[in-house]
Parts: C-alpha cells; sequence; structure tokens
C-alpha cells in the first residue's frame, strides 16, 4: 500500500492484517478489508479539533487500496463532545464560515466517499460529533449514548452538515426542539427517532460494526457504489428523474460481470438463501 500522503495519517509498509496508520488525534488499524478508525483524543473526550477533522477527511480521501469499508468509533468513555470550543474563540466571522467549509469537506468525504461507514456510538454523541455520526452511512450505538446539540447554550450553529443531514435523519421538528431546548435524547430514544440503526449493549457496538462490516464487504463493488452515489440523489430528486436514474443504474448493475456471477451461483444452487 502506498503511504498515505497527508502528514496528519501516516501510512505503513507492514502487512495488510496488521497494518496501522495513524495521527495525533485519530489511530487507524487495518483488519482486512476493513479500516478501524478510533477518535483518538479521550482526554479532551475526543473533541473535534482541526488536526483531527483534517486527519478524517485525508483517510477518507484516500483510503488505503483494499479497504472496502470503514468503521468510526472513540477512544475513551464518550464518541465525541463536538467541536473543540477552543478552535473557534477567536474567529472572525470569515474565519468562522472557513472553518465550517473545512467540515464540510470532510465529513462529505465520509458521506459522498468511496467507501460505506458505519459509526459505533457510546457515550457522548454531541454537536459536532453528532454531525459526524450522521455523516456516516450506518450507525451502531450502545446503550451509554446519548445526544444533544448545546449549540445555542454556546452561541453558536451547526457548521458540520448537521443542519442539512439531521432534518432528513430525525425530522426538522426534532432538531428544532434539539437546538432550541437544548433537549437530550437516550440511547433508546436516539433508535426509536432514527439517529442510530442499531442499539447494543455497552461494549458490544464494535463486535456488530465488525460483523456488519464484513457483510458490507461482501456486496458488489457495483451495488455499494449505488447504494452510497445513486440512492441519496434519487431519494431525493422529483419521482420521474427518480425513477430514470434507478432505470439507469439498475441496467448498469444486471450488464455488470459480477452480478452475473452472483445471479449464477444462486440459480445453480451455490449461493446462501436468505434467512429470516
Ligand atoms: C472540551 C470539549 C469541547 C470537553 N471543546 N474542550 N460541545 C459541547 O458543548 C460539549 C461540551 N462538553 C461536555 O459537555 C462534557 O465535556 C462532556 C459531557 C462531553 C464530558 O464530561 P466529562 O465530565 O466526562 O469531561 P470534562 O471534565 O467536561 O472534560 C474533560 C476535558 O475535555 C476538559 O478539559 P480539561 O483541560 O479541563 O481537562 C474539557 O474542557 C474538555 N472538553 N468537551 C473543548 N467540546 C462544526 S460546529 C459544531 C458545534 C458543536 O459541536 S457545539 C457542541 C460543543
Amino acid at each position: 500500500m502506498p503511504p498515505i500522503k497527508n502528514p496528519e495519517v501516516r501510512g505503513s509498509p507492514m502487512p495488510p492484517e496488521a497494518e496501522t496508520s495513524s495521527s495525533a488525534f485519530l489511530s487507524v488499524e487495518r483488519r482486512g478489508a476493513v479500516a478501524l478508525l478510533h477518535l483518538a483524543r479521550p482526554e479532551k473526550r475526543n473533541a473535534l479539533n482541526d488536526a483531527l477533522i483534517t486527519a478524517l477527511g485525508a483517510f477518507f480521501a484516500a483510503p488505503p487500496e483494499g479497504v472496502r469499508v470503514a468503521i468510526v468509533a472513540g477512544h475513551g468513555a464518550h464518541f465525541s463532545a463536538g467541536l473543540d470550543l477552543s478552535d473557534i474563540t477567536e474567529k472572525d466571522a470569515t474565519a468562522g464560515m472557513f472553518h465550517s467549509r473545512l467540515w464540510h469537506r470532510a465529513f462529505r468525504q465520509i458521506a459522498e466517499g468511496t467507501l460505506p461507514v458505519i459509526a459505533v456510538l457510546h457515550g457522548a454523541v454531541i454537536g459536532g460529533g453528532l454531525e459526524l455520526a450522521s455523516a456516516c452511512h450506518v450507525r451502531v450505538a450502545e446503550r451509554s449514548a446519548y445526544y444533544a446539540l448545546p449549540e445555542g447554550q454556546r452561541g453558536i450553529f451547526v457548521g458540520g452538515g448537521g443542519s442539512v443531514r439531521l432534518p432528513r435523519l430525525i425530522g426538522l421538528s426534532r432538531m428544532t426542539d434539539m437546538m432550541l431546548t437544548g433537549r437530550v435524547f437516550s440511547a433508546e430514544e436516539g433508535q426509536t427517532i432514527g439517529l442510530s440503526n442499531y442499539l447494543v449493549e455497552d461494549g458490544a457496538g464494535l463486535a456488530l460494526a465488525l460483523d456488519l462490516a464484513a457483510k458490507v464487504a461482501a456486496n458488489a463493488p457495483l451495488t455499494n457504489f449505488a447504494v452510497l452515489h445513486a440512492l441519496p440523489r434519487i431519494a431525493e430528486a422529483d419521482r420521474e428523474g427518480g425513477f430514470l436514474a434507478e432505470t439507469l443504474m439498475a441496467g448498469i448493475s444486471v450488464a455488470d460481470q459480477e452480478a452475473k456471477a452472483r445471479l449464477h451461483a444462486f440459480l445453480e444452487g451455490r449461493a446462501a438463501k436468505i434467512a429470516p
């Protein structure tokens, strides 16, 4: 694997199974086709500073060859306390806008990049931490997880894409409530309203995420591409444009050699059946 060029995320010439790369605030471990990323600032509750945001963006902009899925989790007792508030105390409006754009670029590398990304959430999933979680494609929450958007209490606004992604996830009304009243949702409530896709006992999140990652990695690459890149656009397109885009994607998918091999495998009794 070529070393990752960004100095915040260093590659390593070790064999894939043992391969790790890390920066001061982001640890990256390779487990076969899965890259396991940990926010690694537990002493600051994984508060997201510029270096950490840059390291995340750099990883997802150029994932190591052979990696097919990523997991994002947090070291310590919390997933993330959100924006590192000390980063913005001296910024003027222009610097604040560029700061938000830095987050947008990094999180778009996650949401619209080449890898399906599974987040493992525990403890505080606050502010920018929730924005990071919402940029991932699948969310596994442990029972300790809780969700808040205390921007109103800090006098600021979301800046990491939260106002675009969170209303689509939980509805505008719930996000408005969180931001106006400081409402905190528990893990159970988060599961009910759609913040998480899976809810597990404390300490069980990573095992489930690895299990899910193996399933994602076993899909045809073209299907994963379509789910990441075509599906969100079709879901937001006008009906007729959506139907047409779906037709085009469907046509391309059936022509894929991988699809042909998989279809024949099923028809010849060589593929697993779908069990309840
Ligand atoms: C921080 C941050 C932070 C902790 N920025 N330094 N986010 C918030 O408003 C959440 C603020 N944090 C908290 O409410 C609490 O820290 C926690 C509930 C997450 C954890 O509490 P606890 O008791 O385990 O830890 P602590 O003692 O509060 O924090 C440990 C250290 O981390 C301490 O620093 P220390 O030098 O005194 O040890 C804290 O100051 C530091 N710390 N959270 C900076 N967020 C793109 S826009 C996004 C906008 C937002 O994200 S707004 C939400 C910001």
